[in-house]
């Protein structure tokens, strides 16, 4: 056998193993320069200009043969002198930092963000004062409880984290989807998320909190029980990241010039109204599809249809504050948009993804604790736990103190002070002068700037010092209530549901009663609901720190009373097969154009389909690869004899009975009754719509605006649906 040796940059070489070396694809953008491929800028060492780039170590030393490593002799031992090989390896073998402790599986994109309203009577943040003022930001979006792998429909409440990179220095913004905690201090945390994390001898369950030690723990911790009520309601199964709501959650303080403080919470409002999938289908989109958010985020902003969420601020003052039926410092409660109204004050558009999915969305670094001056802390004790908890966990995760010269953490205000050195450093002070006060004169660098730079509000304290929850924070379960009472019927059906099927996972029968005794001092019908459900005896009730109370009811808490207006943004399946109907086809995707909806062809083959006037079209999707659960509507298209086929094929039996089960508007031809027929959809209701005309189909997008046609649901009642 020949050996192998590279010759020259041609890559020529004798023998059975020549082989050509890869090359980088031409174009006449590609990088010249290894830092500018990253985007990283800096300085460009190698020089090549034309399209074909040398491929090199990471010290820029020429690779001639990146296919075989250095031995002696063909079959002989793999020498450690190959630099090349061994390089490779070890950088391979490092790619892996720490994943989150919480929030793991996120997805992210950059934007901008528009101040339409000033706040500068009241704020002297230049963010929140200059009307028309952009601001870049960066978005990550998550789910708490499963790791970097997990699935996208997980039941769970959602990360909605903000970085905006403000004149003023970075503002981050880290929400949830939800505009409540389920603890009121943080030294429960770590409780908290080991109860709902995989249980830690067996693994497992993975990103569920269908199992006992979560039941556990928030069975035992009555304040918890208004989260709870969130975290089974549709809010935490999203259709796409696009359609939930962002909640500082926290009360923060905005400070004027002269230190005068207004609270203020903070809402992201998304203009595509608020949207979810049922639980049913949520555990089959994440066989299908476990990665259907950040597929829809990233095809939404390709496409150029930029999600927006309006800025909404509740501010408020102390006097507010004190009128207030609970105490605003307890994470455990929200204020009702009725009692104080949100008021618009700008817009986050996401317009870009991510070029590199590691260098921003992982190693992007919020804290709670980066704000720009005129924006502070209230005495919310979970707050100050979490202003301690990111900066530390940023640490262990990005492995030393300057993760903020990652260009993702990066503010793009100048940066200038005299800490120095640390693994990584990217940027050091330049000259002599690395301390201040000094008398370099001219070569002094940066001093304080008491007019510009950060005060705190000037509270006032004098209690003792002692380990104590405050009274005001011991109403548990009034809110929870308000929260049920404010859901429309199908949705408080929703909360029944998964409560039920959360509880069924629980193995042991004295955590089912005790989380049931907490419903009890929510609603009765819905603890009644519950353990039937269960087929248990009612318990007695949960001790109560303080009495329910019956607050007013909140539209806002809705997700029904707060959906889209129109399909825009939304997906329909459309299935077709050789023979369908071309005129029904073309006028059918013209007005879901019209509409600005996004379809997919789902066909027996991939190749795609002849309709019946000859014309080829190719399918996004094989009916198996694309289940109806994947689309928010359907249109079942199918020729005669397509469908004869299609109703001996189980995948597009079950795309019509799921569909149908999870109350989808479906458009269909005349000849898809067949199909229904062997899917045993027990018969047509007003959510069909049957499509024999062209004209037809304008009236079915229409129809579709409303999303799912829910009196179907009643009639079907999906076992455990949440
Ligand atoms: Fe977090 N949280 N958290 N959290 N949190 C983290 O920081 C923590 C809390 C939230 O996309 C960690 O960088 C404590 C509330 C989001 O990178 C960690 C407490 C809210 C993200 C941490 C809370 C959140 C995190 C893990 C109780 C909603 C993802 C990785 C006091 C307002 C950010 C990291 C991203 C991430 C601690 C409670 C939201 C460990 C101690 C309340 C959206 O620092």
């Amino acid at each position: 056998m020949a050996r192998s040796t590279a010759k020259g940059d041609t890559g020529k070489r004798k023998g059975e193993s020549v082989k050509k070396a890869p090359r980088a694809p031409a174009g006449a953008d590609a990088p010249t320069s290894y830092a500018e491929a990253q985007g990283q800028g800096g300085e460009t060492h190698q020089t090549t200009s034309d399209a074909t780039m040398t491929l090199t170590s990471q010290q820029g030393i020429p690779v001639g043969d990146a296919q075989n490593s250095l031995r002696a002799g063909p079959r002989g031992p793999t020498l450690l002198e190959d630099f090349q090989l061994r390089e490779k390896i070890f950088h391979f073998d490092h790619e892996r930092i720490p994943e989150r402790v919480v929030h793991a599986r996120g997805y992210g994109a950059h934007g901008v963000f528009e101040l339409t309203d000033s706040l500068s009577d009241i704020c002297r943040a230049n963010v929140l004062g200059e009307v028309g003022q952009q601001t870049e930001a960066f978005v990550r979006f998550s789910t708490v409880a499963g790791s970097k792998g997990s699935p996208d429909l997980a039941r769970d409440v959602r990360g909605f984290a903000v970085k905006m990179y403000t004149r003023e220095g970075n503002w981050d913004l880290v929400g949830n989807n939800i505009p409540v905690f389920f603890i009121q201090d943080a030294i429960k945390f770590p409780d908290l998320i080991h109860a709902v994390k995989e249980e830690p001898d067996r693994a497992f369950p993975q990103a569920q909190s269908a199992h006992d030690n979560f039941w556990d723990f928030a069975s035992l911790m009555p304040e918890a029980w208004h989260m709870v009520m969130w975290q089974m309601s549709d809010r935490t199964i999203p259709r796409s990241l696009r359609t939930m709501e962002g909640f500082g959650i926290h009360s923060f303080r905005l400070l004027d010039q002269d230190g005068n403080s207004t609270f203020v919470k903070f809402h992201w409002k998304p203009r595509q109204g608020l949207q979810s999938v049922l639980w049913n289908e949520a555990v089959k989109i994440n066989g299908a599809d476990p990665d259907f958010h950040r597929r829809d985020m990233w095809d939404a902003i390709e496409s150029g249809d930029f999600p927006v969420w309006d800025l909404g601020v509740q501010l408020f003052s102390e006097e507010d504050a004190a009128k207030l039926p609970f105490d605003h410092l307890d994470s455990t409660k929200l204020i009702p948009e009725e009692l104080i109204p949100v008021r618009i004050i700008g817009n986050l558009t996401l317009n870009r993804n991510v070029e590199n999915f590691f260098a921003s969305t992982e190693q992007v670094a919020f804290c709670t604790s980066n704000m720009p001056p005129g924006i502070d802390f209230s005495d919310d004790p979970l707050l100050h736990g979490r202003n301690f908890s990111y900066l530390d966990t940023q640490l262990k995760r990005l492995g030393g103190p300057n993760f903020t010269h990652i260009p993702v953490n990066a503010p793009r205000c100048p940066v200038m002070n005299f800490q120095q050195d640390g693994h990584m450093a990217m940027t050091n002070p330049k000259g002599r002068v690395n301390y201040e006060p000094n008398s370099w004169g001219a070569e002094a660098g940066p001093r304080e700037n008491p007019a510009r730079g950060t005060t705190s509000f000037a509270a006032g304290f004098d209690g003792p010092k002692q380990r104590v929850r405050s009274e005001s924070f011991s109403d548990h379960y009034s809110q929870a209530r308000q929260f049920l009472r404010s859901q429309q019927p199908i949705e408080q059906k929703h909360i029944g549901d998964a409560l039920t099927f959360e509880l069924s996972k629980v193995t042991r029968v004295d955590i089912r009663a005790r989380a049931v005794s907490h419903l009890l001092n929510i609603d009765a019908d819905l603890a009644a609901t519950v353990a039937d459900g269960l087929g248990m005896a009612l318990p007695e009730a949960a001790v109560a720190a303080k009495p329910t109370i019956d607050l007013p009811t909140s539209d806002k808490l809705s997700i029904l009373a707060n959906g889209p207006k129109d399909f825009k943004g939304r997906k329909m399946g459309i299935v077709l097969t050789d023979g369908s109907n071309a005129t029904l086809f073309d006028a059918l995707i013209d007005a879901l154009e019209a509409e600005g909806a996004v379809w997919e062809v789902v066909a027996p083959k991939i190749g795609g389909v002849t309709l019946d006037n000859g014309t080829a079209v190719a399918a996004k999707q094989k009916i198996d690869g694309g289940p109806s659960v994947l689309y928010d509507a359907v249109a079942v298209l199918p020729s005669a004899a397509g469908a004869a086929l299609l109703a001996k094929d189980a995948a597009a039996k079950d795309f019509c009975a799921d569909a149908f089960a999870h109350c989808k508007y479906i458009g269909f031809s005349a000849s898809a009754a067949a199909l229904f027929d062997a899917a045993r959809i027990p018969e047509t209701d007003a959510g069909f719509v049957q499509l024999a005309k062209p004209k037809d189909v304008r009236g079915f997008v229409v129809t579709c605006r409303a999303l799912r046609f829910w009196p179907r649901e009643t009639a079907v009642d999906l076992d455990a649906q949440g």
